[in-house]
């Protein structure tokens, strides 16, 4: 029995729910809504006692990191195949899933908190924040949500990361000039992690991420919309807002 806990279709989430959708897997998934903290809830911090998602749980079994998690269905339900059989080929799907986690998407992350958390903690009082704050087993997670509450990452770090995902967009655009998938000539795990931080940013990103400047990432995220297990994967949701409109004007 496949199990996962996951937020919205979004981020590492998206990730491993893509990833066991295009499997065609059967999975329970438990729905954690972020907004309302319940990753850091004792019962899901049994779980992952890192009390982030996504967490897959297999015959029991916990499985945690989303690329790891990924590495993991393939290993055990490796088809519809997403890892290249041939070393070097696995090696180029390697190289993207490892610059997504290193490299595009701590960057990505800032900005999406800088923006985000603010208006999503504003309503609760210091002692509610900091009793929410207290639930959170990872000190420095702790110290993000502290900052981000107060947008008060330095602007030289923001400017860093916009740097960084600015790079990351302009090396993916590059890659597909070269091939229809990122990795290569086929659909691989490089895919799903890209597009996990992709998928919304022709709206949050429209200036980097445009017809204009980025045709073929642009062409790229029309064929993954198009793709069935990213249908049933938005299907997963909760909050309509998460899922891309195609070709979309800024917000
Ligand atoms: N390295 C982990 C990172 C997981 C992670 O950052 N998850 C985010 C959602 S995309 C989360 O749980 N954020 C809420 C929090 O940290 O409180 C992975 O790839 O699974």
């Amino acid at each position: 029995m496949l199990e996962l806990y996951h937020g919205e279709p979004a981020a590492n989430s998206l990730k491993s729910m893509l990833c066991l959708n295009e499997k065609g897997l059967d999975f329970v998934s438990h729905f954690l809504d972020l907004h309302e903290f319940e990753q850091h809830s004792p019962e899901y911090v049994k779980v992952n006692p890192n009390g982030q998602v996504p967490a897959l749980v297999h015959d029991g079994a916990v499985i945690t990191e989303s690329t790891l998690i990924n590495e993991y269905i393939e290993d055990v339900f490796p088809e519809p195949r997403l890892r290249p059989a041939d070393p070097l080929a696995r090696w180029q799907m390697r190289y993207w899933t490892k610059f997504v986690d290193e490299y595009f998407c701590p960057a990505l992350s800032i900005l999406g908190w800088q923006r985000m958390i603010k208006p999503m903690v504003e309503h609760l009082t210091e002692d509610e924040f900091e009793e929410k704050i207290q639930r959170i087993p990872l000190k420095e997670q702790q110290d993000k949500w502290r900052t981000a509450a107060k947008q008060a990452f330095p602007k030289e770090q923001l400017d860093d990361c916009q740097r960084k995902v600015e790079t990351s967009i302009r090396k993916i655009e590059a890659a597909l000039a070269e091939n229809e998938w990122v990795a290569g000539p086929d659909y691989t795990l490089a895919d799903v992690s890209c597009f996990a931080m992709m998928a919304g940013m022709p709206r949050f990103h429209h200036a980097i991420l445009n017809e204009d400047l980025t045709p073929r990432c642009i062409a790229w995220h029309e064929r993954m919309m198009a793709r069935p297990a990213v249908e049933a994967t938005y299907a997963l949701g909760r909050n309509p807002a998460f899922r891309p409109a195609g070709k979309q004007a800024p917000d």
